[in-house]
Protein backbone atom coordinates (compact mmCIF):
# COMPACT_ATOMS: atom_id res chain seq x y z
CA UNK A 1 0.00 0.00 0.00
CA UNK A 2 1.15 3.68 -0.73
CA UNK A 3 2.77 5.36 1.83
CA UNK A 4 2.03 8.28 3.82
CA UNK A 5 3.56 11.07 5.49
CA UNK A 6 2.90 13.24 8.61
CA UNK A 7 3.37 17.04 8.33
CA UNK A 8 2.17 18.71 11.64
CA UNK A 9 3.87 22.24 13.80
CA UNK A 10 3.51 21.72 17.58
CA UNK A 11 4.78 23.14 20.62
CA UNK A 12 7.43 21.44 22.16
CA UNK A 13 7.88 19.53 24.85
CA UNK A 14 4.38 18.48 25.08
CA UNK A 15 3.66 17.91 21.26
CA UNK A 16 0.38 20.46 21.59
CA UNK A 17 -1.30 20.95 18.08
CA UNK A 18 -4.11 22.57 18.67
CA UNK A 19 -7.18 24.29 20.86
CA UNK A 20 -10.66 24.45 20.37
CA UNK A 21 -10.75 23.17 17.04
CA UNK A 22 -8.03 25.91 15.52
CA UNK A 23 -4.50 26.33 15.07
CA UNK A 24 -3.30 27.60 18.62
CA UNK A 25 -1.28 30.16 16.51
CA UNK A 26 -1.26 31.95 13.10
CA UNK A 27 2.30 31.74 11.37
CA UNK A 28 2.33 32.56 8.46
CA UNK A 29 5.86 31.83 7.08
CA UNK A 30 5.24 28.35 8.87
CA UNK A 31 1.82 27.91 7.03
CA UNK A 32 3.91 28.82 3.16
CA UNK A 33 6.20 26.01 4.47
CA UNK A 34 3.46 23.46 4.69
CA UNK A 35 1.58 24.91 1.38
CA UNK A 36 5.20 24.52 -0.21
CA UNK A 37 5.71 20.93 0.86
CA UNK A 38 2.28 19.70 -0.07
CA UNK A 39 2.21 20.74 -3.06
CA UNK A 40 5.36 20.86 -4.91
CA UNK A 41 5.94 17.44 -6.94
CA UNK A 42 9.39 16.12 -8.59
CA UNK A 43 6.76 15.00 -11.72
CA UNK A 44 5.34 17.82 -12.94
CA UNK A 45 2.04 15.50 -14.23
CA UNK A 46 1.64 14.18 -10.73
CA UNK A 47 0.07 15.74 -7.46
CA UNK A 48 0.13 15.43 -4.13
CA UNK A 49 -2.66 13.94 -1.93
CA UNK A 50 -3.37 15.39 1.32
CA UNK A 51 -5.45 13.50 3.81
CA UNK A 52 -7.19 14.95 6.50
CA UNK A 53 -10.17 14.17 9.26
CA UNK A 54 -13.61 16.12 9.06
CA UNK A 55 -12.49 18.28 11.94
CA UNK A 56 -9.45 19.75 9.88
CA UNK A 57 -11.42 20.00 6.84
CA UNK A 58 -13.75 22.33 9.12
CA UNK A 59 -10.87 24.24 10.75
CA UNK A 60 -9.35 25.24 7.65
CA UNK A 61 -11.12 28.67 6.15
CA UNK A 62 -13.67 27.96 3.29
CA UNK A 63 -11.67 30.56 0.84
CA UNK A 64 -8.63 27.77 1.26
CA UNK A 65 -10.48 24.24 1.20
CA UNK A 66 -10.34 22.24 -0.71
CA UNK A 67 -6.15 22.76 -0.48
CA UNK A 68 -5.68 23.74 -4.39
CA UNK A 69 -3.76 21.96 -6.27
CA UNK A 70 -3.23 18.81 -4.24
CA UNK A 71 -6.33 16.14 -4.10
CA UNK A 72 -7.93 16.41 -0.76
CA UNK A 73 -9.65 13.05 0.84
CA UNK A 74 -11.46 13.78 3.85
CA UNK A 75 -11.84 11.10 6.71
CA UNK A 76 -15.51 10.59 8.48
CA UNK A 77 -17.27 8.10 9.96
CA UNK A 78 -20.41 9.68 8.02
CA UNK A 79 -20.14 9.82 4.86
CA UNK A 80 -23.38 10.91 4.09
CA UNK A 81 -23.47 13.64 6.69
CA UNK A 82 -20.96 15.52 5.03
CA UNK A 83 -21.57 14.82 1.59
CA UNK A 84 -25.07 16.88 2.35
CA UNK A 85 -23.50 19.59 4.96
CA UNK A 86 -20.80 20.53 2.07
CA UNK A 87 -23.00 19.78 -0.94
CA UNK A 88 -22.82 23.23 -1.85
CA UNK A 89 -18.60 23.26 -1.81
CA UNK A 90 -18.29 19.97 -3.31
CA UNK A 91 -20.69 21.03 -6.39
CA UNK A 92 -18.17 23.47 -7.33
CA UNK A 93 -14.76 21.92 -6.44
CA UNK A 94 -15.69 18.33 -6.59
CA UNK A 95 -13.07 17.68 -8.55
CA UNK A 96 -10.66 18.03 -5.86
CA UNK A 97 -12.11 16.07 -3.17
CA UNK A 98 -12.73 12.55 -1.83
CA UNK A 99 -14.16 11.81 1.30
CA UNK A 100 -13.73 8.38 2.51
CA UNK A 101 -14.30 6.67 5.84
CA UNK A 102 -10.92 5.05 6.67
CA UNK A 103 -7.34 5.95 6.11
CA UNK A 104 -6.72 2.24 3.97
CA UNK A 105 -9.91 2.86 2.05
CA UNK A 106 -8.87 6.67 1.08
CA UNK A 107 -5.36 5.24 0.38
CA UNK A 108 -7.24 2.54 -2.02
CA UNK A 109 -9.30 5.13 -4.41
CA UNK A 110 -6.04 7.21 -4.79
CA UNK A 111 -4.88 6.44 -8.24
CA UNK A 112 -1.09 6.24 -7.47
CA UNK A 113 -0.63 7.09 -11.53
CA UNK A 114 -1.54 10.45 -10.56
CA UNK A 115 -0.32 10.68 -6.99
CA UNK A 116 3.14 11.52 -5.67
CA UNK A 117 3.29 11.69 -2.46
CA UNK A 118 0.61 11.34 0.68
CA UNK A 119 0.36 13.32 3.46
CA UNK A 120 -1.29 13.13 6.71
CA UNK A 121 -2.53 16.95 7.64
CA UNK A 122 -4.56 16.27 10.80
CA UNK A 123 -5.93 16.24 12.82
CA UNK A 124 -4.97 15.01 16.39
CA UNK A 125 -6.99 12.15 16.37
CA UNK A 126 -6.31 11.08 12.79
CA UNK A 127 -2.13 11.95 13.74
CA UNK A 128 -2.59 9.68 17.24
CA UNK A 129 -4.59 6.95 14.92
CA UNK A 130 -1.84 6.34 12.20
CA UNK A 131 1.20 6.55 14.72
CA UNK A 132 -0.71 3.90 16.71
CA UNK A 133 -2.25 1.61 14.79
CA UNK A 134 -0.33 2.24 11.39
CA UNK A 135 3.56 2.80 11.67
CA UNK A 136 4.43 1.06 8.72
CA UNK A 137 2.58 2.95 6.79
CA UNK A 138 4.27 6.32 7.63
CA UNK A 139 7.38 7.36 5.85
CA UNK A 140 8.42 10.37 7.46
CA UNK A 141 7.25 12.15 10.32
CA UNK A 142 7.60 16.28 9.18
CA UNK A 143 7.02 17.79 12.44
CA UNK A 144 7.73 21.88 12.99
CA UNK A 145 8.77 22.06 16.14
CA UNK A 146 7.73 25.16 17.68
CA UNK A 147 8.51 26.76 20.73
CA UNK A 148 6.87 30.19 22.81
CA UNK A 149 7.73 32.03 25.94
CA UNK A 150 4.78 32.19 27.46
CA UNK A 151 2.21 29.13 28.25
CA UNK A 152 -0.20 28.38 25.64
CA UNK A 153 -3.94 26.56 26.35
CA UNK A 154 -4.06 23.57 24.03
CA UNK A 155 -6.33 20.77 23.74
CA UNK A 156 -5.04 18.52 20.70
CA UNK A 157 -1.69 17.23 21.09
CA UNK A 158 0.14 14.48 19.05
CA UNK A 159 1.46 11.26 20.69
CA UNK A 160 5.89 11.19 18.55
CA UNK A 161 7.08 8.09 20.53
CA UNK A 162 9.52 5.38 19.71
CA UNK A 163 10.68 4.08 17.32
CA UNK A 164 10.64 8.10 15.98
CA UNK A 165 13.99 9.65 15.61
CA UNK A 166 14.63 12.68 14.34
CA UNK A 167 16.91 13.13 11.60
CA UNK A 168 20.40 15.24 11.05
CA UNK A 169 19.17 18.55 9.36
CA UNK A 170 20.77 17.01 5.79
CA UNK A 171 17.93 14.96 5.56
CA UNK A 172 15.60 17.56 5.53
CA UNK A 173 17.76 19.92 3.02
CA UNK A 174 18.53 16.63 0.65
CA UNK A 175 14.52 16.30 1.07
CA UNK A 176 13.58 19.84 -0.38
CA UNK A 177 16.21 19.83 -2.79
CA UNK A 178 14.76 17.37 -4.56
CA UNK A 179 11.26 19.06 -4.99
CA UNK A 180 13.33 21.84 -6.45
CA UNK A 181 12.67 23.83 -2.82
CA UNK A 182 16.14 25.54 -1.06
CA UNK A 183 16.46 26.25 2.57
CA UNK A 184 15.63 29.82 2.38
CA UNK A 185 12.37 28.26 5.07
CA UNK A 186 14.58 27.23 7.50
CA UNK A 187 15.40 31.09 8.15
CA UNK A 188 12.46 32.10 8.88
CA UNK A 189 11.79 30.79 12.01
CA UNK A 190 10.75 32.93 14.34
CA UNK A 191 7.13 35.07 14.05
CA UNK A 192 4.64 36.78 16.47
CA UNK A 193 6.47 35.35 19.50
CA UNK A 194 7.59 31.61 18.17
CA UNK A 195 10.33 30.15 17.77
CA UNK A 196 10.43 27.16 15.23
CA UNK A 197 12.63 24.69 13.57
CA UNK A 198 11.76 22.47 10.56
CA UNK A 199 12.73 18.80 11.78
CA UNK A 200 12.17 15.27 9.74
CA UNK A 201 11.57 11.88 12.14
CA UNK A 202 11.64 8.56 10.54
CA UNK A 203 11.31 5.45 12.33
CA UNK A 204 14.97 4.05 13.07
CA UNK A 205 13.93 0.54 12.74
N1 LIG B 1 1.58 21.30 9.34
C1 LIG B 1 2.36 22.36 9.58
N2 LIG B 1 3.68 22.26 9.50
N3 LIG B 1 1.82 23.55 9.88
C2 LIG B 1 0.48 23.73 9.94
O1 LIG B 1 0.02 24.84 10.23
C3 LIG B 1 -0.38 22.63 9.69
N4 LIG B 1 -1.75 22.76 9.71
C4 LIG B 1 -2.48 21.69 9.46
C5 LIG B 1 -1.86 20.47 9.17
N5 LIG B 1 -0.54 20.34 9.14
C6 LIG B 1 0.22 21.42 9.38
C7 LIG B 1 -3.97 21.77 9.48
N6 LIG B 1 -4.51 23.11 9.44
C8 LIG B 1 -4.56 25.55 6.07
C9 LIG B 1 -5.22 25.94 7.23
C10 LIG B 1 -5.19 25.12 8.35
C11 LIG B 1 -4.52 23.90 8.31
C12 LIG B 1 -3.87 23.53 7.14
C13 LIG B 1 -3.90 24.36 6.02
C14 LIG B 1 -4.59 26.44 4.86
O2 LIG B 1 -5.44 27.29 4.73
N7 LIG B 1 -3.61 26.28 3.94
C15 LIG B 1 -3.47 26.99 2.68
C16 LIG B 1 -2.52 28.16 2.80
C17 LIG B 1 -3.16 29.36 3.33
C18 LIG B 1 -2.17 30.52 3.40
O3 LIG B 1 -1.28 30.63 2.53
O4 LIG B 1 -2.29 31.30 4.35
C19 LIG B 1 -2.80 26.05 1.69
O5 LIG B 1 -2.97 26.30 0.48
O6 LIG B 1 -2.11 25.11 2.11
Amino acid sequence: MTKVSLIVAALVPKLGIGYKGQLPWALKEEMKYFRKVTTQTVDKSKKNAVIMGRKTWESIPARFRPLKDRVNVVLTRNVGAFSEKYADELATHGENVKIADSLKSALQSLDTKQIEEVFVIGGAELYNQVLKNDPELIERVFLTEVSAEKELEMDAFIELLEPWKRQEPHVWTAYLATKGLDAEFAQHNNEAGFRFSYQIYSPSR
